[in-house]
C-alpha cells in the first residue's frame, strides 16, 4: 500500500486531494493545525475512529512553521509521496501578513524539503509543489506557458516563486523526485468563503432565499482562468506517477472577468446583479494581477490530461450547493 503526507489536508485542494488517493487504495497522512474550534469539516467525512478496523486516514498535529515536527513526521511515516498543499493561500490578506505568508509559503516549503533530506528519503519519496498562476503577476505573454517570465505582485505571489525554484533547485541538486503543479485558480463549493467565486455565489444565494441584501466587491475588471478543483487533485497525482519530475500549468485556457462571474451567478437565480453588488475599496489589493488565462498544452501532451468542467457548468455546481445551503440557513432563520 503506498503512503501519502498531504499538507494542507483540511483546505479545499487537501481534502479533493485525500479522496482521491483513498479511492486509489493508498493511507493517507495528514497534517492539521491545533486550533481553538474544529478546521477538519472538509474531511470529516473521511474520517474514521482511529480503533477500528480498515481505518487508512491518519491525521498529525504539525505546522510548517515548525521544521522539528516535520523532520520527526518524515522519520516516522516514511511516506512514497509528499503533496505540499499548506499555505496561507490569500492573496489580498498576504499584504497584511507578509512575513506570517512568506514564512509559511515560503520557508514552509524549505523546510520539507530539507525534512526530505534529513530523514534520508532523496532517493524514496516524490514531492509535489503547490505552484501558483500569481506567479505570473504583471502579464509578460498570453496565454501563460511553463515559460513564461513571472513578475509577481504580493508577498503570496513572491513567496510561492521562492518555493517553485526551490523545488527546481532540490530537482537539480539532489535528484529529488519533485514536481511543481502552477496552477491557476479552481474553485468549489468547498472554497473557502472569501475566495472571489464562493463570496458571490454565497452571497447572490443568500439573497435569493432572503437573508442577506447587499454584497460588496473590489475590483470587478481582473480576469481569472478558473477551472474545478476535484479535477485539478487528479493532475497533482499524474504528476507525481510519471518517470522524470518536471513542472506544468495547469488551466483550462479560458479567461473570465469577475463581472463575468457575478452576472453569470445572479443571471441563473434570475437576479439583477446591479441592484445588489456595491463596491467597497478595502477589497481592493496594493497591486493587481490583471488577467490570467493558462495554456495547459504541455499537461495534456504529456499527462494525457484535459479540463472537463468549464466555466458555466462551475458556476451552475457552485450555486446549485450554495442554493440548497442558503435555503436551509432561512429555514433555521424562520425557526428562531
Ligand atoms: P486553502 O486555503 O483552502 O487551504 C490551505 C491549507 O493550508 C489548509 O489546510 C490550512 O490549514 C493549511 N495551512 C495554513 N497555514 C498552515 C501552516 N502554517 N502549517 C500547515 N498548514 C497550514 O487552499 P487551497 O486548498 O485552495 O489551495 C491548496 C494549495 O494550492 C495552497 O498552497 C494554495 O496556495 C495553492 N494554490 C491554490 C489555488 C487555488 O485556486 N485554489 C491555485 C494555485 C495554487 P487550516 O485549515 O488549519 O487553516
Ligand atoms: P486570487 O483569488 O487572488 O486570484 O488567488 P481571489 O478569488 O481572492 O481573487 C480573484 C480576483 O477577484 C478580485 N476581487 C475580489 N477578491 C476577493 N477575494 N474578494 C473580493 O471582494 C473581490 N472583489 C474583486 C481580486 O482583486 C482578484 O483579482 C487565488 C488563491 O486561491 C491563491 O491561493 C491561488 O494561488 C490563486 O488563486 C491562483
Amino acid at each position: 500500500m503506498k503512503k501519502a503526507l498531504i499538507t494542507g489536508i483540511t483546505g479545499q485542494d487537501g481534502s479533493y486531494l485525500a479522496e482521491l488517493l483513498l479511492s486509489k487504495g493508498y493511507e493517507v497522512h495528514g497534517i492539521i493545525r491545533r486550533a481553538s474550534t474544529f478546521n477538519t469539516d472538509r474531511i470529516d467525512h473521511l474520517y474514521k475512529d482511529p480503533h477500528v478496523n480498515d481505518v487508512r486516514l491518519f491525521l498529525h498535529y504539525g505546522d510548517l512553521t515548525d521544521a522539528v515536527q516535520l523532520v520527526k513526521l518524515l522519520y516516522k511515516l516514511q511516506p512514497d509521496e509528499i503533496y505540499n498543499l499548506g499555505a496561507q493561500s490569500h492573496v489580498r490578506v498576504s499584504f497584511d501578513v507578509a512575513e506570517y505568508t512568506g514564512d509559511v509559503v515560503g520557508l514552509g516549503a524549505q523546510r520539507i524539503l530539507e525534512a526530505i533530506r534529513e530523514a534520508g528519503l532523496v532517493k524514496k519519496v516524490r514531492y509535489y509543489q503547490a505552484s501558483s498562476s500569481e506567479m505570473f503577476g504583471k502579464v509578460q505573454a498570453v496565454p501563460q506557458t511553463e515559460t513564461t517570465p513571472f513578475w509577481p505582485r504580493s508577498p503570496y505571489g513572491c513567496a510561492k516563486l521562492y518555493a517553485h525554484w526551490l523545488t527546481v533547485n532540490y530537482r537539480e541538486s539532489y535528484g529529488l523526485h519533485a514536481s511543481s503543479g502552477i496552477l491557476f485558480n479552481h474553485e468549489s463549493p468547498r472554497r473557502g468563503e472569501t475566495f472571489v467565486t464562493r463570496k458571490i455565489t454565497r452571497a447572490a444565494t443568500r439573497i435569493k432565499a432572503g437573508i442577506q441584501d447587499t454584497l460588496y466587491m473590489g475590483n470587478l475588471d481582473a480576469r481569472r482562468d478558473w477551472g474545478y478543483a476535484k479535477e485539478y487533485v487528479e493532475m497533482m497525482w499524474l504528476m507525481l506517477q510519471q518517470d522524470k519530475p518536471d513542472d506544468y500549468v495547469v488551466a483550462t485556457n479560458e479567461t473570465h472577468s469577475v463581472k463575468e462571474f457575478i452576472e453569470e451567478t445572479f443571471g441563473l437565480l434570475d437576479l439583477d446583479w446591479r441592484r445588489f453588488v456595491k463596491y467597497d475599496a478595502r477589497y481592493e489589493r496594493p497591486a493587481e494581477v490583471d488577467l490570467l488565462i493558462g495554456d495547459p498544452a504541455k499537461a495534456q501532451r504529456q499527462l494525457g490530461w484535459e479540463p472537463k468542467v468549464r466555466f458555466k457548468e462551475l458556476v451552475k455546481i457552485m450555486v446549485e450547493h450554495d442554493l440548497a445551503l442558503a435555503r436551509r440557513e432561512a429555514q433555521i432563520a424562520s425557526l428562531v
